[in-house]
């Protein structure tokens, strides 16, 4: 399987994170990308490659141009400097002077624990540029495709960077392939991927379905309510199935098969997305589901079998040590 990784994805460098004012070593770090590559060269079954660039028009597809100018010019930023947003204005019609500065960066951010450094924007378009590859690759032969993908995407929307996130993966991938045809991201990340929603809240082309911790009581607490179906357009392409976490795997399982043959009754997708994310696995810090390597196969067979082409994208997943064998485990349900 082609997967698609770039090491400047590794030069950003985050060090802490407040969680309800508590001070924790930064959970996204880099090593979760190198156990995984070590785990996927291990298997000799991968063919890991650096993706070209992406064109800016497909990063504009889905994101607002005054935020990506404003991510940008964190490039001017020096080694040392972090911006840690920390005002956010909510009432989004208060007035704006651009550019966004360190000061105002709560413009565009909706948490405490995504900074900004120097590196993160080349990061995060490196990230973004395997994604697009993937995509490509997957319209171009048809196999499946996995973009080793970090910073992850999918709590970015389209003007706002929260969760680890800046620049959205897998709806540059999702509008991508959306040219060509109707497309279901898949997402089963831990957290609800509150950017991806919104981005495609009222489309009719691309079907957002996300299986994750009740966000009742889980992160991003403010969206992935089984409530929200799409607007417009969109309404009825938009599936949220919010689980109890500490639930069991085989009941996680049953609802994930359940909620995509719902999908599947109503949807024809040409192609699928999957936004992969680990943090659904036994002894992850962040989520509290329990999926083992067996799981994380029969997770992998049960989207294959729906014989549609997959670009496979990373998102979280934070138990380091674990991390390449769930993913390797998943992967080689797509071999
Ligand atoms: C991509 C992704 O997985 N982003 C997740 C961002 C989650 N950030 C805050 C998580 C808060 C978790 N709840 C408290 C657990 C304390 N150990
Ligand atoms: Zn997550």
């Amino acid at each position: 399987m082609k997967v698609f990784y770039n090491p400047v994805q590794k030069t950003h460098i985050l060090t802490h994170e407040i969680i309800a004012g508590k001070r924790y070593r930064h959970h996204e770090k880099k090593a979760r990308l190198e156990n995984i590559l070590k785990h996927l060269r291990a298997a000799k079954r991968f063919d890991v490659c650096i993706p070209d660039a992406l064109p800016i028009e497909a990063v504009l597809a889905v994101h607002d141009e005054g935020y990506i100018r404003f991510l940008e010019s964190s490039q001017m930023l020096s080694k040392e400097e972090v911006i840690w947003p920390y005002t956010f204005p909510n009432d989004r019609r208060l007035s704006i002077r651009e550019p966004v500065t360190v000061f105002t960066a709560g413009y565009y951010c909706f948490d405490v624990g995504t900074p900004i450094m120097s590196d993160t924007y080349i990061a995060a378009m490196a990230s973004a540029s395997g994604a697009y590859a993937a995509a490509r690759h997957v319209l171009e032969t048809g196999e499946a495709c996995y973009a080793l993908a970090r910073p992850p995407g999918h709590h970015a929307a389209s003007a706002l960077f929260g969760g680890y996130c800046y620049i959205n993966n897998a709806a540059i991938a999702a509008k991508y392939l959306s040219q060509k045809g109707r497309v279901l991201i898949i997402d089963f990340d831990f957290h609800h991927g509150n950017g991806t929603q919104s981005i495609f809240y009222n489309s009719n082309e691309v079907f957002y379905y996300s299986i994750h911790g009740d966000p009742s009581i889980e992160y991003p607490y403010f969206s992935g309510f089984a409530e929200e179906k799409g607007i417009g357009e969109g309404l009825g392409f938009n599936l949220n199935i919010p689980i109890e976490p500490m639930v069991g795997a085989a009941e996680y399982l049953g609802e994930f098969k359940e909620g995509l043959n719902q999908i599947l009754k109503r949807f024809d997708p040409k192609y699928i997305v999957c936004s992969c994310g680990f943090d659904v696995a036994e002894g992850d810090p962040l989520g509290h589901f329990a999926l083992t390597p067996e799981h994380f196969y029969e997770l992998g067979t049960t989207i294959k079998s729906l014989g549609k082409p997959v670009t496979l994208i990373q998102e979280g997943g934070y138990l380091v040590d674990r991390l390449g064998v769930n993913v390797h485990a998943f992967l080689s349900a797509f071999l």
